[in-house]
């Protein structure tokens, strides 16, 4: 399977994947999980949004779901969302070879843009399933290219006019989300797997500041009203703010206009990616952020905006579960651990599902990265220690 998928959406240049919700690689994907699904004689249920869950029918009562996303950022790593839905089918097969018989459901999920790296809220697909964000709220959102979130997925035949959340607690007694670890706490505890204890706030927030387009030679450097130079400042302010408190900011994406090289813009966008320790953590820093970049502006006569585009609040999993997976394993209990990365794993918690996440050791800790990269022989201890879980959960 991984083999399968390997090439989809690949770039020969950086070897990165290009795997943008409701677009060609990503599309090709989703086609692929509906042969497997086919293939493992699973029940597909596809809902309005384009999220689907493959069902191994089988018991009753609500079912025990566990799987993850195959949209990337750009240019992103191979194992972040994939290895999830990947280990999930393979999982799957390891129970029916050991002749298991689950006393509940089990399905098999792929939800659409969890990384909101086309309309730019992180975990779309499953905040829409559940409800966590309506469909009215995001059907507008537009991609880079001005184009609608209800456009693109009418285009694919996901056009019903009004689309209701349908994922809750009768349908799910629980869900499990297997996920490469996005830093080194395994590797570096000598760990293969671990478990997840929560999930940092993080938010998004688009920083718009408008100058006064200008010459680059004739205009004088006092004449200006510079907003790259309130940019420059702000982003700097970012860094120094996050260090001192320990949490995390980042601008990775800018617009600038016209981006003439001999004028001096007329406008910058710029997104800044926030994470803290706790709620009140995350809204102190960019509150701070926000405040010295309009004392910025203020100083170099531009005008800023700041909005929040797209805010996930503090994850705290369910306990119980997660020492339930994680302990009286063969190589000892399995380390619980914290993650500044979102996952659908979170949507489905603050909606009150009981969730966890299992990690799967990644040798240097990078994602987001063509450099992201897990090793065979952990990849095939995820796969069994979510056999494991599965046989705990589904019993
Ligand atoms: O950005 C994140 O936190 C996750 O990788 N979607
Ligand atoms: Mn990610
Ligand atoms: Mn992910």
């Amino acid at each position: 399977m991984w083999r399968t998928i390997q090439p989809l959406g690949r770039a020969a240049r950086s070897g990165g994947y290009f795997r943008q919700p409701f677009a060609s690689a990503e599309r090709e994907l989703d086609a692929w999980f509906v042969e497997q699904a086919g293939a493992q004689r699973l029940r597909l249920e596809t809902d309005p949004f384009g999220n689907r869950i493959a069902w191994w029918d089988s018991g009753a009562g609500p079912g025990v779901v566990t799987g993850s996303h195959l949209d990337s950022v750009l240019d992103g790593g191979a194992y972040d969302g994939p290895l999830g839905v990947v280990s999930a089918l393979a999982a799957l097969e390891v129970l029916r070879d050991r002749g298991f018989r689950p006393a509940r459901p089990i399905g098999v999920s792929v939800f659409v843009e969890e990384e909101g790296s086309r309309f730019g809220l992180a975990c779309l697909g499953s905040r829409l399933a559940t409800g966590a964000t309506g469909w009215e709220q995001a059907r507008g959102l537009r991609d880079r290219d001005g184009v609608r979130l209800d456009e693109a997925m009418a285009s694919l035949g996901f056009d019903d006019e009004n689309p209701q959340p349908w994922l809750g607690s009768e349908q799910l007694a629980c869900f499990v989300e297997l996920h490469v670890e996005q830093g080194r706490d395994l590797v570096d505890r000598g760990a293969a797997i671990g478990v997840a204890s929560r999930i940092w706030p993080h938010g998004r927030y688009r920083f718009d500041i408008a100058g006064e387009p200008n010459h680059a030679g004739t205009t004088r450097m006092e004449d200006r009203r510079d907003p790259m130079l309130t940019y420059a400042m702000t982003a700097l302010a970012a860094n120094k703010q996050a260090r001192v408190a320990g949490q995390r900011a980042t601008f990775g994406r800018v617009d600038t206009q016209p981006n003439s090289t001999n004028s001096v813009p007329s406008a910058v966008t710029a997104w800044m990616d926030a994470r803290c320790e706790s709620d009140e953590g995350l809204a102190t820093l960019v509150e701070t952020i926000t405040r010295q970049a309009e004392d910025r502006a203020e100083r170099d006569g531009t005008r800023l905006a700041v909005t929040a585009e797209s805010v996930s609040g503090a994850v705290d999993f369910d306990p119980d579960l997660a020492r339930r997976i994680a302990v009286d394993h063969e190589d000892g209990d399995w380390p619980i651990l914290p993650t500044q990365a979102g996952h659908d794993a979170g949507i489905m918690s603050t909606q009150g599902i009981p969730s966890a996440m299992l990690f799967v050791r990644n040798p240097t800790g990078v994602s987001h990265s063509p450099a992201e990269h897990a090793e065979l022989p952990d990849c095939l201890a995820g796969v069994d220690a979510l056999a494991e879980t599965l046989e705990r959960l589904a019993s």
